[in-house]
């Protein structure tokens, strides 16, 4: 594995986050079902798009982007601007749901999609979790499964536009199904591991796997 940079000293949302974890904020007790409910429980609907980090955006131009895909798979590989954008590319169109409880609707994403990436990079037997890193210093960790969402990828554009700064741009991973802390920006290395290692909020009271529709918000331990 290579070395992360050392995540940000703390802002002050950062620490409200996770006293916000410690007193099992914002929990409705419910569940829902996503075909019949399309706003999860204690979510509301916002029409703007808050912008949430550790407070430092790393500016990273796309002639120095890089993308390191390494761990369990067959094939490693690093892409650049070119060879990322080179691959096969992907629109969905998505909701996003945030543990903080706004969620936003019909968010249009181009990519490069998760599963394109997995038939690419081929995971060996046993890497049945994934690791993301940012260049923030920012780790979130999903099981493969959840990696290889129908709707999940690499996105460089929203809504037609490359993805702004604020953001995540260059490029931020999207996976729609789960709280939006899985969907790292800025990132930098995509690890497959046969071991769960839990990111940056999954060892600060978050939820190691954060489905929206089971409030699944923060860790019961
Ligand atoms: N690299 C990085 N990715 C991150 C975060 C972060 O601090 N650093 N915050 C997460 C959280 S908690 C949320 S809610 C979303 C916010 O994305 P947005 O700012 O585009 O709305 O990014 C996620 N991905
Ligand atoms: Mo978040």
């Amino acid at each position: 594995m290579t070395e992360d940079e050392p995540p940000p000293n703390p802002t002050k949302l950062t620490r409200s986050k996770q006293r916000w974890a410690e007193e099992g904020r914002f929990l409705t007790g419910r569940t829902a079902r996503p075909e019949s409910e399309r706003l999860p429980p204690g979510q509301h609907l916002v029409k703007d798009w808050p912008v949430l980090d550790l407070g430092m955006q790393p500016d990273v131009e796309k002639e120095d982007w890089k993308l390191k895909i390494f761990g369990a798979v067959e094939n490693p590989l690093t892409w650049d601007w070119a060879g990322f954008t080179g691959q096969k590319q992907s629109r969905f169109v998505s909701d996003i749901h945030c543990v903080t409880t706004w969620s936003r609707y019909d968010n249009r994403w181009d990519g490069v999609a998760t599963r394109d990436l997995l038939e690419t990079v081929k995971p060996r037997p046993g890497a049945d979790f994934v690791l993301l890193h940012s260049s923030d210093g920012y780790t979130t960790n999903l099981t493969l499964d959840d990696f290889a969402a129908e709707d999940a990828l690499l996105a460089h554009s929203w809504e037609g536009k490359p993805l702004s700064l604020h953001h995540g741009g260059p490029v931020r991973l999207v996976v729609p199904h789960l709280y939006f802390w899985k969907s790292a920006k800025w990132i930098s290395k995509v690890e497959f591991r046969t071991d769960n290692h839990p990111g940056y909020w999954e060892v600060r009271g978050y939820h190691d796997r954060g489905d929206p529709w089971r409030e699944e918000r923060y860790s019961n331990d």
